[in-house]
């Protein structure tokens, strides 16, 4: 078993709900919860939207590879609603995002997968929520 980290952002639709869902969703698919953090009201980052996001990160483990698992959550996403990626390269609202944040302590640098997710330093609303389930391990773990 791997641990993982994931990001999560919906802004759009009924967004607690969808963020439950996709936890529901990748308990199913991926593996066992560990810890998710707080569900937090985020301004939309590096687009123009009038739509909040609420963000939050999961910790969990997992016996499928970074592309199984890559898979999974592109699939989760689909049966949560999301159609198209971006448009014309830039971001656009969406119903949810699962990004891969960490897997295990791998570095994998492939052009549809790069982990550590190379933005997630840069954006608080990736980085508050992580710091909370980080900090959950810590205290499991002591
Ligand atoms: N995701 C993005 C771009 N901008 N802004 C917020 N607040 N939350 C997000 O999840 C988010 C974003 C690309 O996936
Ligand atoms: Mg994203
Ligand atoms: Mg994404």
């Amino acid at each position: 078993m791997t641990d993982i980290y994931l990001g999560l952002g919906s802004n759009l639709g009924d967004r607690h709900t969808v963020l439950l869902s996709a936890i529901e969703l990748l308990i199913a698919q991926v593996g066992p919860l560990v810890a998710a953090s707080s569900f937090i009201e985020t301004e939309p980052w590096g687009f123009e939207s009038e739509h909040r996001f609420m963000n939050a990160v999961v910790h969990m483990r997992t016996e499928l590879s970074p592309h199984e698992l890559l898979t999974a959550t592109q699939a989760i996403e689909r049966q949560l609603g999301r159609t198209s990626k971006s448009q014309g390269g830039r971001y656009a609202d969406r119903p949810i995002d699962i990004d891969i944040l960490l897997y295990g302590d791998e570095k994998i640098d492939e052009p549809d997968l790069v982990v550590p997710h190379p933005l997630m330093h840069e954006r608080d609303f990736v980085m508050r929520p992580l710091k909370e389930v980080l900090r959950c391990k810590k205290d499991h773990t002591i």
